[in-house]
């Protein structure tokens, strides 16, 4: 009989690529807490000396935290890591594929990869894994550089259905909405995994997201954060910056324009989408306690 704990997976590209140092770490020790303090168990994954962890120790998280030449780990990577007994930090799709094959079925981001705007089929592998890995997935929406339309369209042709929490917009990361509609708004850790049930038991065997607008003190306004968003991405066109390196220039320029304020509402949302991801994983394991009972 396979009965999952409540096991929450966090993934550690944020941590090596998306925010800066010291704030790095913190968040790391932060988001941890914030999933035990729930009753859940945190695993952070990422590669170390060429090993795929699922769960990091206290001195584990720091050296990918401030290490140099940290790689950033999608699923094509796992090969080049492996071979050339590296350590990096997993994206979604890479920390998805590391669930895959621990039977971890509850995880938090703070936004996923999609389909970018100024670069002509950059569609991140995030969306592959969302579309073949059945597991639940709690994000703050897409990340706000992305080509929003495009990245939902992607997820409705891969059967990926989207759950609002509490909400029927699809939220736009720093903002709360992006305007565009979610497949469903459902209000309950409980109403989510009855849902990924039906979903599953139906027979696919795509992933579940679920999209948790960020708290509403932390958030920014779409008017603000927009004309930030194009400037960045216009910069990042003229330096030709492509690729892996395109999230996270965008996200330290980003967070440089508006002083910060992106920063924090990218920690406090991270936060959130942990604790959301706490309560699905213990609500995940009550009903599977009660089906076997
Ligand atoms: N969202 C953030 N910070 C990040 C990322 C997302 O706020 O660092 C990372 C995630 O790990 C995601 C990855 O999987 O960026 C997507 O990168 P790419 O667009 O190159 O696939
Ligand atoms: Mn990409």
């Amino acid at each position: 009989m396979n009965i999952s704990l409540p096991i929450v997976a966090l993934e550690s590209t944020v941590l090596t690529h998306g925010l800066p140092r010291p704030q790095n770490l913190q968040l790391a020790h932060d988001i941890e807490r914030m999933v035990r303090d729930q009753g859940a168990t945190p695993a952070t994954i990422g590669f170390l000396d060429g090993y795929l962890h699922i769960g990091l120790s206290e001195s584990e998280l720091d050296r990918l935290a401030n290490e140099k030449g940290i790689y950033k780990v999608g699923p094509r990577d796992f090969a080049t890591v492996i071979t050339q007994r590296a350590s990096g930090g997993t994206t979604v799709a890479g920390t998805m594929f590391a669930c895959k094959h621990a039977n971890i079925k509850v995880f938090a981001t703070g936004g996923i990869g999609g389909v970018h705007r100024e670069s002509p089929f950059d569609i991140s592998a995030d969306l592959q894994a969302l579309a073949t890995i059945p597991m639940i997935v709690v994000c703050a929406g897409a990340k706000a550089i992305l080509d929003f339309p495009a990245t939902l369209e992607y997820l409705e042709t891969m059967s990926v259905p989207v759950i609002g929490f509490g909400t029927d917009k699809f939220p736009a990361f720093y903002s709360r909405e992006s305007g565009l509609d979610v497949s469903i708004k459902l209000n309950t850790p409980q109403e989510i995994v009855e849902f990924a049930k039906a979903h599953w038991n139906a027979g696919l065997q795509s992933a579940v997201l679920v999209a948790n607008p960020v708290p509403t003190t932390d958030a920014i306004s779409s008017s603000e954060i927009e004309p930030i968003i194009e400037k960045a991405s216009k910069e990042a066109k003229d330096k030709k910056i492509r690729g892996k390196e395109l999230t996270p220039f965008l996200l330290q320029r980003i967070s440089d324009l508006t002083k910060g304020k992106s920063m924090r509402a990218n920690l406090s949302l991270l936060l959130n989408n942990a604790h959301l991801a706490a309560q699905i994983a213990k609500a995940l394991r009550a009903a599977e306690k009660r089906r076997v009972a």
